[in-house]
């Protein structure tokens, strides 16, 4: 028996939870979440990998909708940890009472628009199946775990773990030989911890990273009095960044100071440290001369901090500009590389060529013994959560026949051909290029915006068109060759670290800021660029 609903959301992670808040809370419709893990938290529950922190200061990492909420909630450290936020969310679920609305260890396998009854038909692994008015994707950008195909895995006689599936009882490191591959974000995070459990650490590396030290550290009782004092200015000036980071971003030039103020000013960035050692200057991502600046000066720190020369130019020989890709912050990673049980390995020039029983071998015939690989490789970002649904919409339309050349969007919440879909944080809004809950409690609140003038007008269904995708899709990739990002032609930004998947700009770079006006603007003029009826 299929179950009835006005509006089915998949995902529990940031986005679904409170999109469930506005539509059973607010409009009183009959809302559900259908969650494939055990409890809620998205991200924040399957990535537990050591080391996993948020990029993202923690008193800007949470809801802003809630005055309350933001009055009772302390964070203790300046990035939260993983099981912190995990703690955040799960307070968020008891508090707002969302989880009787909630069915978790539910995967959605597959979801048809039917036409004449104006209803999404979703099923799940277990066989349940929901009929619903709007369906709602609140899957996460970064949720479709990318473990390279390298023969020999299955072979492989030790443990093997990838990041974003982490065990919930923790890897037990203890005199174990680990390899790590991958040296993004996540590995950057994973690195110095890793190292300080296992007996030895070998970290392969395709390609070098710029990363900046977090200077994570326990918040005083004066800043957390601060935070709450100061509630109301800090969402303003987080809705009025690019990125919806609670700092602006200095509007002077790199070459407006001459070369002992520029160092002065990104040593106090460096100093500062995190995302803010960006904010210094506010060209260091749309001007190639001003990014070497940025790119030297970090080049240099990873020569200080090494102490073994031919490591340090391993680290510093990075080939794009500086957050052209996705900027780590870390705690201690290059200094890792002066213990004496971690080892660096160039797999940019003697790529990885099998996975032994005993470990794993190089094109070069280099092998290397290992108990454990930890595979810190990312995901299939942005169209892989969408993909794996199997979604369909008019006349069994297929997402993935329609997004085969790249996804194509509006405003990434809606795609031609799909009508009452909503995809919550997807390719073509800012989402992963701005601080993620400012982005979700904007997408929420749109989408529950535009479900009320649906209501209120006796409108049945919203539809993005072609012409409007393929518009916004012009002004995204403007939006994107307007900066330095296309310029890391291996970024999972471009869909580039996952063979085969289409090389398209996905992000909207035009600023968070920008958008929210944008969108704001479309609503008010009823929504041209969408045919409701
Ligand atoms: P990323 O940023 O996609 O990093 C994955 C890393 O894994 C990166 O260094 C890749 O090298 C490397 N990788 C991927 N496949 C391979 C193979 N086959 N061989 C060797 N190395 C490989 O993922 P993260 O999890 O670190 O971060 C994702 C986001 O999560 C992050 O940006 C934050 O927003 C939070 P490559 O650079 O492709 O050469």
């Amino acid at each position: 028996m299929a179950k009835e609903l006005d509006a089915l959301i998949v995902g529990a992670g940031f986005s679904g939870l409170y999109m469930l808040i506005c539509l059973r809370d607010r409009l009183g419709l009959e809302a559900r979440v259908v969650e494939m893990g055990a409890g809620v938290g998205g991200t924040w529950y399957w990535n537990r990998y050591p080391g996993a922190r948020c990029d993202s200061e923690s008193h800007s990492y949470c809801y802003g909708f809630s005055r309350e909420l933001l009055q009772e909630w302390e964070w203790t450290e300046r990035y939260p940890e993983q099981a912190e936020i995990l703690r955040y969310l799960n307070h968020v679920a008891d508090r707002f009472d969302l989880r009787r609305s909630i069915s978790f260890d539910t995967k959605v396998v597959g979801a048809e628009y039917d036409e004449a009854a104006n209803k999404w038909v979703v099923r799940t692994q277990g066989g349940e199946v929901y009929r619903c008015t709007y369906l709602i994707t609140a899957v996460g950008c970064l949720s479709s775990a990318n473990v390279p195909n390298i023969p020999g895995l299955e072979g492989f006689g030790g443990e093997w773990y990838h990041t974003g599936l982490w065990p919930h009882g923790g890897v037990d490191f203890a005199g174990k030989r680990v390899g790590q591959i991958g040296t993004g974000s996540t590995g950057i995070q994973a690195v110095p911890v890793i190292a300080e459990q296992a007996a030895h650490l070998t970290v392969f590396q395709r390609t070098a990273n710029y990363s900046i030290p977090a200077r994570n550290a326990k918040l005083t009782a004066e800043f957390k009095q601060h935070v709450k004092t100061h509630a109301e200015e800090i969402r303003a000036l987080m809705h009025s960044t690019p990125n919806g980071h609670p700092f602006a971003i200095n509007p002077r030039r790199v070459f407006d100071v001459d070369a002992a103020e520029r160092e002065r000013l990104f040593e106090d960035g460096w100093r500062r440290g995190g995302l803010q050692f960006r904010a210094a200057f506010g060209d260091v991502l749309v001007d190639q001369k001003a990014n070497d600046e940025a790119a030297g000066f970090i080049k240099r720190k990873i020569r200080e901090v090494v102490a073994d020369p031919a490591t340090a130019e391993l680290l510093a020989d990075i080939d794009h500009p500086f957050a052209a890709k996705r900027p780590p912050i870390d705690s201690a990673y290059f200094e890792a590389f002066n213990r004496d049980n971690v080892a660096l390995v160039d797999v940019r020039r003697d790529p990885v060529a099998e996975i032994t029983p005993g470990g794993l071998k190089l094109e070069s015939g280099r092998s290397f013994e290992l108990d454990i690989i930890v595979f810190a490789t990312g995901f299939d970002a942005m169209t892989g959560p969408l993909l794996r649904m199997d979604i369909r919409g008019r006349d069994g339309l297929a997402l993935g026949d329609v997004w085969a050349a790249g996804p194509t969007t509006y405003l990434g919440l809606q795609v031609a051909g799909f009508p009452n879909l909503f995809t919550m944080t997807g390719p073509g809004s800012p989402s992963v290029l701005c601080n993620m809950p400012v982005a979700i409690e904007q997408h929420a609140e749109w989408i529950s915006d535009c479900i009320v003038h649906m209501r209120a007008n006796g409108l049945r269904t919203v539809e993005t068109t072609e012409a409007a995708a393929e518009e916004w899709g012009r002004q995204v990739n403007e939006a994107a060759n307007a900066t330095l990002l296309p310029k890391a032609t291996h970024s999972w930004y471009l869909g580039a670290n996952v063979p085969g998947k289409p090389r398209v700009f996905m992000p909207y770079a035009g600023g968070m800021a920008r958008y929210r006006a944008h969108c704001a603007q479309v609503a008010a003029e009823g929504y041209p660029g969408f045919v409701l009826a």
